[in-house]
């Protein structure tokens, strides 16, 4: 008898284990936010692996990636989740690696639902908590970017001239009158 899709186990994951970050998401609607987390990565040339992980929808997934964070070293997990946004908290359950959770905007409560979720972990289980929505996704990446350079040089130099670019950017700023 063939069995249902039901009774059927599921592939193994596959991970890519040149990765020093993690970049999970709860589900694809995310990656309109997500995706300024990884634009950055590219931009300092982190390697990342990259991929949907559902507390809710993959639960036993979920502890899979855990434990492969472990084994793999790796250095930070940026988890980007809505609504009742589990996935940040749940990961940094699972693993000692640094979880930094970005709250996603939901369709009915603007993000302050995942942000809450997020933000309100036990003590014991900490979650580095961004703001919500892209900004966030972004300072998610610099922030992990900004802990990679602490012991690495050539990252730090690369951090300075990004600073100083958004630096010289802001100074060229003029009122539109
Ligand atoms: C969360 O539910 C996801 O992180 C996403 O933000 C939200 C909605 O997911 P979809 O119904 O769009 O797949 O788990």
């Amino acid at each position: 008898m063939t069995p249902s899709t039901h009774d059927s186990q599921p592939e193994p994951l596959v991970f890519n284990d040149t990765a020093q970050v993690g970049v999970v998401m709860g589900s694809a609607s995310d990656w309109e936010t997500m995706q300024h987390a990884v634009d950055l990565l590219k931009t300092f040339d982190v390697p990342y692996d990259l991929r949907v992980v559902s507390a809710h929808r993959m639960p036993h997934d979920m502890a899979e990636y855990g434990a492969w964070a472990t084994h793999q070293g790796l250095r930070a997990i940026i988890a980007g989740a809505g609504g009742a946004a589990h996935l940040p908290g749940m990961l940094a359950a699972l693993t000692a690696v640094p979880v930094f959770g970005v709250p996603v905007a939901s369709r009915y409560l603007r993000g302050e639902d995942s942000l809450l979720s997020i933000v309100q972990m036990p003590r014991g289980v900490p979650v580095a908590t961004f703001a919500i929505g892209e900004s966030g996704a972004a300072n998610a990446a610099l922030h992990v970017i900004a802990n990679l350079a602490t012991t690495d040089a050539t990252l730090a130099a690369k951090l300075a001239s990004f600073r100083q670019q958004q630096t010289d950017a802001a100074r060229a700023m003029r009122v539109p009158t």
